[in-house]
């Protein structure tokens, strides 16, 4: 239903969210659905909004915060009532934690029954007001156009935030005035305009880089939101200081550029933080400088003289000498135009300009993981990731998890331009993979790769079957240690309670795969790696490669650990237990006598544990699919991320 143009045209309240949804830029929306949503559903799909179901509303909402990451606006997930609402908080957490714009729509019970304690009644609005940035019921009808407004504008104006709209099911199908005929956007959902910072204050803060000897500047969320990677690089090479990269926002800056020197937080490489520590000047540019980009605070140093740029000026203990609360495009610009007259006098450009090539050469022998010599059991997780850096391609999307096996990639990868890195500054595991299919869908000429251990991958492993359906073309990398590895790692630590609450059983993540349709590949040596990942690359259609892991290999900084306690070996596969059901066994397979492996394990495949033997799942998908063009609502240019286009960085970074 479009929005009529009639004097005195009526639209439910549902239709009227989606058409505010779509004029602020909505293409695809997440969800398990339940009754108190369907109106929305219908007014999504009048709207041309894609719809796309999950398998859990966490996983709609790590979708939703992906696409938020990813493009800066808002993002859509959709639950139903407490139950639903209670799965989404964690997506919705995760998006504070990464001031991504999602907005969750949540069905509420019935208005008149509201307070008896009905089914599947909560106080959303109390209960998610410490979560979002902004909670808030939809309890008239004719307010739902104008709290929509709001809610987008609370979502993407100053830090971007989550916000929740509890509708009432009676609400959502009220008839409304059809919200106002408009080619112009109302203003809540036009990009913010930014006021130009002080002049004085933007001088300072220069005259604080120009006059360091040691000068650094640590460059967070804010420069991806403000999309202002380019500008930065400007302002970087202008100055000639070297930046790094806050924790899970490795993509911030060219990471080949001669000026980067890599990321902060777990499985930093110990070049950095020597670095850190050695800066006498810290200029921080939209980042909280939360707890893991600090090393717990550490950063920056008593005596460092800092500073701090951003929209919400926030985070460190201890107060920066200089703080404008800005956004960082709008400080990038003043500084520009302030740089193209001022004549700077930096302590030595050419002094500086040695130690930046010694820093960046640091940075480069410290970032090597693929050094130790290793024969097995397993895969050596530093040789994984130095292939994945070598062999995928520079614009593939790479989404990280929770868990030990991500500092090797912390560490070990490369990003090359904006919104090639998605992960989480809430570091919830299962994250890795509903924020892949989430990415793809709004990307869909990209390839994403989610990063995950064996822990977190099982925790929303069932979306595979979502990639499958909605024909995301991501490959799945799990890391299987067998445990709760990084969980693990710290009883070990602790001398205590080795394997309570962390030891797993085995799964075969590649028969998960195959059962939703996707290619599983189990790999079990460095050898089998490379040419399972180059077959994962060309598959089409969703991929998972199983590597086998010796919980010997921690994190990055622990290398191969010496363990004070004892590692028991990953528990086996039991073997499967075939139905016997007579009739219908075809002759050959019911005599075959290797056919009954009750006892046996399968022998083990060279690389592939179940390449041709699934074409009838292989097809599926193309029969299962929507009517509509599968990709056409979502189909976008390649983005409109201004560092794209720009960031030229030459044939030899595409690998
Ligand atoms: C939702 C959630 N629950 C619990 C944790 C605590 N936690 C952090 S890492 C981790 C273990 C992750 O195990 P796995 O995914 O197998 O990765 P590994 O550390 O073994 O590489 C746990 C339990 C968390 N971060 N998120
Ligand atoms: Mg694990």
């Amino acid at each position: 239903m479009s929005m009529s143009e009639e004097p005195g045209a009526t639209v439910t309240v549902g239709a009227a969210l989606a058409e505010g949804l779509a004029r602020a830029g909505v293409k695809i929306a997440f969800t398990v659905p339940g009754e108190s949503v369907l109106g929305l559903l219908e007014g999504l799909a009048a709207r041309r909004i894609r719809v796309v179901a999950a398998r859990h509303e966490g996983s709609a909402a790590f979708m939703a915060e992906s696409v938020a990451q990813l493009t800066g606006r808002p993002a859509v997930c959709i639950g139903t009532r407490a139950v639903g609402a209670s799965n989404l908080a964690i997506g919705l957490h995760a998006a504070r934690a990464d001031s991504a714009p999602v907005i969750a729509i949540v069905g509420q019970v019935r208005s008149d029954l509201r307070g008896h304690e009905a089914f599947q009644e909560m106080d959303l609005v109390r209960a998610f007001e410490p979560i979002v940035k902004w909670a808030v019921e939809i309890k008239d009808p004719g307010e739902a156009w104008a709290i929509l407004e709001r809610a987008v504008a609370a979502a993407t104006r100053g830090r971007p935030g989550p916000v929740l709209l509890s509708v009432p099911v009676d609400v959502m199908d009220a008839l409304v005035a059809a919200p106002p005929v408009s080619d112009v956007k109302p203003a809540a959902l036009r990009s913010e305009h930014h006021a130009e910072p002080d002049p004085t204050l933007v001088r300072k803060i220069l005259h604080l880089l120009a006059d360091a000897r040691r000068p650094l500047i640590l460059a967070g969320a804010g420069i991806l939101r403000a999309r202002s990677t380019d500008a930065l690089v400007r302002f970087a090479e202008t100055m000639r200081v070297p930046v790094v990269a806050s924790w899970r926002r490795a993509d911030v800056f060219p990471n080949d550029h001669p000026l980067y020197l890599g990321m902060t937080g777990n499985g930093a490489p110990e070049s950095l933080r020597a670095r850190l520590d050695a800066a006498d000047a810290l200029l921080v540019l939209g980042s909280r400088l939360g707890e893991m980009t600090t090393f717990g605070y550490q950063i920056p140093g008593p005596g460092v003289r800092w500073a701090q740029v951003d929209v919400e000026p926030r985070g460190a203990p201890n107060r920066p000498e200089l703080v404008l609360a800005a956004d960082v495009a709008t400080f990038l610009r003043s500084a520009q135009r302030v740089l193209g007259h001022a004549a700077f006098e930096a302590t030595s450009l050419d002094e500086r300009t040695a130690a930046n090539v010694v820093d960046r050469a640091d940075y480069e022998a410290a970032t090597v993981v693929d050094a130790e010599a290793w024969d097995g059991p397993g895969v050596h997780p530093g040789r994984v990731i130095a292939t994945l850096a070598r062999v995928l391609p520079a614009d593939s999307i790479i989404t990280s998890d929770a868990g030990d096996f991500g500092t090797w990639a912390a560490r070990g990868l490369r990003f090359h331009r904006p919104g090639t890195f998605i992960s989480s500054t809430a570091g919830p595991m299962g994250f890795a993979l509903p924020a892949a299919i989430g990415a793809v869908l709004v990307r869909p000429g990209r390839l994403a790769v989610a990063l995950a251990g064996d822990g977190g991958f099982a925790m929303t492993m069932a979306d595979l079957e979502t990639a499958v359906r909605e024909r995301a073309r991501l490959i799945t990398i799990v890391f299987d240690n067998g445990r709760y590895g990084a969980t693990w790692r710290v009883q070990n630590q602790r001398g205590e309670g080795n394997g309570l609450g962390t030891r797993l059983g085995a799964v075969d993540f590649a028969g998960v795969a195959d059962a939703c349709g996707a290619l599983g590949l189990t790999v079990r040596t460095d050898e089998e790696f490379e040419p399972a990942l180059r077959q994962a690359i060309e598959a089409g259609r969703p991929v998972l490669l199983h590597l086998t892991l010796d919980p010997r290999w921690t994190t990055v900084e622990a290398g191969l650990a010496e363990l004070a306690v004892e590692v028991e070996p990953a528990p086996e596969l039991a073997p499967r237990v075939e139905l016997e059901v007579e009739p219908s066994l075809p002759p050959e397979t019911a005599s075959e006598p290797e056919a009954a492996p009750t006892t046996e394990p399968e022998p083990e495949p060279e690389v592939v544990s179940v390449p041709e033997t699934a074409p009838e799942r292989e097809a599926e998908p193309e029969t299962a699919s929507e009517p509509e063009p599968a990709s056409e609502l979502v189909q976008e240019p390649e983005p409109e991320r201004e560092a794209e286009p720009d960031l030229d960085l030459g044939a030899e970074l595409d690998r």
